[in-house]
């Protein structure tokens, strides 16, 4: 249960499922927002606190890997009752109402799903079936799904799309009323992805026309909604050209590789504000920085 927050503006938890392809930065992602917020007076980001175990972990793990610039090692294939199911709270000042000077608190659970899970969904058949039918179990529990995808593995757009489908008819048959569906493009520190971080809509619908197609359908048939954003978990080195942030240690089809530049100059942005508006169904645009 997420700890008491008695006087201050609280909506009612969030339940979030990460979806993702191999590689696409889920993990980084987690250990990035876990790791938390900075003193810069600007930012609306105040905390971020793990309320278990799990989520404890989560940040001791933040803070080795992108403090000192290390390589994650990917989530392994485990059944899905045993994943890590990672808690935190996010306090944020104001509100996508600027006279709105409230500070929200936003607790989540949260379950990182290993890359396998969606290669399932991608090939529809395969000996795991039994882990998809419980991950697929497992998302029904959700209220929000965050759809991380490396915004340079455009190559996979009708792959993913394709596995969408599948995913998107089993969670249309959720308890829920109100379903929120954020898809995020990740390593938007990139120079062909940074330049149009600021209108994430448009930059997914060009590198991704066909999910985002699909996603535009399912919202306009009433299942829910769908909002898109651009994040980075590294962030770019300010100065006359900003730069990214980030060493690149390969790239493929898949999307690309790398480990953080300047870890002591690391400020990740747009990690946030997906969060806010699956819990909230309001987009605060100040978060987009941050
Ligand atoms: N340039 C850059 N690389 C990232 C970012 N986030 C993750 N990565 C890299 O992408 C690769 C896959 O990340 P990981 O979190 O393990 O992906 P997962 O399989 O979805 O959990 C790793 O090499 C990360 O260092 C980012 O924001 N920018
Ligand atoms: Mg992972």
């Amino acid at each position: 249960m997420p700890p008491e927050t008695e006087g201050l503006s609280v909506n009612s938890s969030l339940i979030l499922r990460i979806l993702g392809d191999r590689s696409a930065g889920k993990t980084t992602y987690l250990a990035a927002l876990a790791r938390g917020g900075n003193n810069n007076s600007d930012n609306p980001i105040q905390l971020v606190e793990a309320f278990n175990d799990d989520g404890k972990k989560l940040v001791d793990y933040a803070q080795n890997v992108l403090e000192q610039g290390l390589m994650l090692q990917t989530t392994k294939l485990v059944d899905q009752s045993s994943l890590p199911d990672y808690g935190l709270q996010i306090t944020v000042k104001g509100g996508s109402d600027w006279r709105n000077q409230t500070i929200s608190k936003i607790p989540f659970n949260c379950k990182d799903y290993p890359g396998e899970f969606f290669s399932d969904l991608l090939r529809q058949s395969s000996n795991e079936m039994k882990f998809l039918n419980d991950y697929l179990e497992d998302c029904l529990e959700a209220n929000g799904i965050l759809f991380l995808i490396d915004g340079l593995a455009h190559q996979k757009d009708a792959n993913y799309a394709q596995g969408l489908n599948l995913f998107l008819d089993a969670w249309s048959r959720s308890k829920y009323k109100e379903r929120r569906f954020a898809l995020a493009l990740t390593k938007c520190e990139q120079p062909e992805l940074a330049n149009n971080r600021e209108q994430p809509k448009t930059l997914a619908t060009q590198r991704f026309p066909n999910v985002c197609k699909r996603l535009e359908t399912w919202s306009k048939s009433g299942y829910g909604s769908v909002e898109y954003f651009t994040c980075s978990a590294f962030g770019m080195l300010d100065g006359y050209h900003p730069v990214a942030n980030a060493k690149k240690i390969k790239r493929d089809r898949e999307g690309l590789t790398s480990v953080i530049k300047e870890p002591k100059y690391w400020q990740p942005f747009g990690l946030v504000a997906p969060i806010y508006w699956l819990h909230t169904g309001k987009r605060y645009a100040a978060l987009d920085k941050y």
